[in-house]
């Protein structure tokens, strides 16, 4: 039986989905009447604190997000029961249309010339060709690696950043804590596609703001976060964007989500706020994804995209 526990997310539509695909292999909600010992898989989505009470007899626990920080930082998840990922071409599709979008805007100064037309001031200012801007992709994984081939077929100087080196043509790879900050000092726009661990919490912070190549971009360079509000260090963003340490930003994911209506990145100027959209797991997709892995499991075929715990992603 396969338990769905989805908050934040259009649970019966994934149970109407789930259910067609698995035909008689049952799917519940928490709200359905079943017996704990009978769930061998969980679907979670920001599990509640009792999300796994009881369920001593699971074969996998399921995550509908590709991070899962949430998961392995709950505090009664179940030792030893492997935990499936996300992993999903539209969602990889979203994440890099995302991506190429805010690298656009910022590589072709759009803020500056929504100021000058606001102002109503005509300064022809002819911003660089893409091959003059390096993108700097921290996280070389299923999205930064898509991200990073994009922007490499559009022109961009595109390096990367992850714990091994990899080999890509068109890439400069950069790799571990000792070549973290040649990675930054060339890095025209900062892209964020890490997992949220122990070792990347608060990463994007005024320190390493201050390590990216000035002079290239007007107005300073410029910083993307679609990963995680963990990594990031909110008011250190807000300063460097006034000091111009960071000439813009887009932030899709924040420290506290929903963001606070007190929170002056809503009014931030230069930042580009959206609500946690980058790239959501659809039912569709996600449904076909997860009924294909409880169906080959059952099957005795391995599972895919198993979480390494040890590692944290
Ligand atoms: P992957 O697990 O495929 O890739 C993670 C990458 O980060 C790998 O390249 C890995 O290196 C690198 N990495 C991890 N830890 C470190 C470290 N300490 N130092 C250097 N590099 C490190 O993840 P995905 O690409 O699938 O997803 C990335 C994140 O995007 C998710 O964890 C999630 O938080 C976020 N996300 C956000 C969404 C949104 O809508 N805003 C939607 C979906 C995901 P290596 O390759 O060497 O292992
Ligand atoms: C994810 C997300 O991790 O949507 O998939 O943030």
């Amino acid at each position: 039986m396969l338990l769905l526990h989805l908050q934040d997310i259009d649970e019966p539509r994934w149970k109407q989905r789930l259910s067609t695909l698995l035909g008689d292999y049952p799917v519940v909600l928490r709200s359905d009447t079943y017996h704990c010992d009978d769930i061998r898989y969980i679907l979670a989505w920001k599990p509640y604190a009792d999300a796994f009470d009881g369920l001593n007899n699971l074969k996998a626990i399921l995550s509908s997000g590709a991070g899962v920080d949430g998961l392995l930082t709950h505090k009664n998840l179940p030792k030893n029961v492997p935990i499936v990922r996300f992993v999903d071409d539209e969602l990889t599709q979203c994440m890099s249309d995302y991506v190429v979008a805010n690298v656009t805007m910022h590589h072709r100064c759009h803020s500056r010339y929504r100021d000058d037309q606001l102002a109503k001031n005509w300064t022809q200012f002819y911003p660089p060709p893409a091959w003059d801007i390096r993108v700097g992709i921290l996280g070389l994984g299923v999205l930064g690696l898509d991200a990073a081939k994009r922007l490499i077929g559009l022109g961009f100087d595109v390096r990367g950043w992850s714990r091994s080196k990899k080999i890509v043509d068109g890439l400069s790879s950069f790799s571990g804590a000792d070549e973290f900050d040649a990675f930054l000092s060339d890095t025209d726009i900062l892209v964020d596609l890490l997992p949220l661990t122990p070792e990347t919490m608060g990463i994007l912070n005024y320190e390493n703001f201050s390590k990216l190549r000035t002079g290239r971009l007007k107005g300073g360079p410029a910083l993307i976060n679609a990963a995680r509000g963990g990594h990031q260090k909110e008011t250190d963003i807000v300063k460097a964007l006034n000091d111009g340490t960071l000439g813009a930003a887009s932030l899709d994911v924040f420290e506290v989500e929903p963001l606070p209506a007190s929170s002056p990145l809503w009014s931030q100027k230069n930042c580009y706020v959206t609500p946690h959209i980058a790239a959501i797991s659809n039912p569709q997709s996600g449904a076909s994804y997860f009924a294909r892995v409880i169906r080959d499991h059952e099957k005795g075929m391995p599972l895919i995209n198993v979480v390494d715990v040890k590692r944290g992603y």
